[in-house]
């Protein structure tokens, strides 16, 4: 069983990751719409992911018979600045994420919720994993240049 401010916490959590889902589906259509096909099958990849991270807290909530309440996703931008700041918008995002994860295990401290501090370390460990793949992108973008289109070829093998 969980409290009620960590059911609220965990539900407006939710809500972010469904948000992250939705924001790289809006890069990927931005992405295809500057003829970066292979970017845009690296956002729908995140994107799948994002939607995995979502069911690992429906699933969290339902085991902890707590309430689990879909929220409104907020709509995500339509433009962005180009493949590279598409990818620099990516790490700023997830660097968000990042410390949203961290105010929500320092809740469950606080509230000596030890079983919600173990379903969080799984995501700590993933935001490092996913801050390190989008800086890594970002400054490999910087310094290829006018061979950005290598990359679009790199990035579109993403298969998972
Ligand atoms: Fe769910 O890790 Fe990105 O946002």
């Amino acid at each position: 069983m969980i409290s009620s401010n960590m059911q609220k916490r965990l539900n407006d959590h939710l809500n972010r990751e469904f948000y992250s889902s939705y924001l790289y589906l809006a890069m990927a259509q931005y992405c295809e719409t500057i003829n970066f096909s292979g970017f845009a099958t690296w956002m729908r990849v995140q994107s799948q992911e994002e939607q995995g991270h979502a069911a690992k807290f429906m699933q969290y909530m339902d085991d902890q018979g707590a309430t689990v309440e879909l929220q409104a996703i907020a709509a995500p931008p339509v433009q962005f600045r180009g493949p590279l700041g598409v990818f620099e918008e990516t790490l700023a995002h997830e660097q968000q994420i990042t410390a949203q994860i961290n105010d929500l295990y320092s809740a469950a401290v606080t509230e000596k919720d030890y079983a919600t501090q173990i379903f969080l370390q799984w995501f700590i460990t993933e935001q490092v994993e996913e801050e390190k793949s989008v800086r890594d992108t970002v400054e490999v973008l910087k310094m290829s240049g006018e061979h950005i289109i290598v990359m679009d070829h790199r990035l579109g093998k993403r298969g998972s």
